[in-house]
């Protein structure tokens, strides 16, 4: 099963378009929000490469997709 979470943090108008797509998706998308917990933007740092948000993390079959625009983001999980 993949799973999906979902770097953002509340001041970011790009998150908030982001966010206010999650309740009509089919699928779970944990929130890790990088202000509040500095271990999800070193995770993000680390993993994707920079600090921006939104950027949604994909595991799929091992392995690790980073997605940082938050338009790609939307159309991508509306198409799950
Ligand atoms: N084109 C991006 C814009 C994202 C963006 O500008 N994010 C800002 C916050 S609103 C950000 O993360 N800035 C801090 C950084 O890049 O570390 C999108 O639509 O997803």
């Amino acid at each position: 099963m993949p799973s999906y979470a979902l770097y953002y943090y509340d001041g970011c108008p790009y998150c908030q378009r982001v966010l206010g797509a999650l309740p009509n998706i089919k699928v779970d998308v944990e929130k890790r929000n990088t202000m509040r917990n500095p271990d999800f933007r070193k995770e993000l740092i680390q993993g994707g490469g920079r600090s921006t948000v939104p950027c949604l993390r994909i595991e799929e079959n091992g392995q690790v997709r980073w997605m940082y625009e938050s338009l790609d983001i939307i159309s991508y999980l509306q198409k799950l």
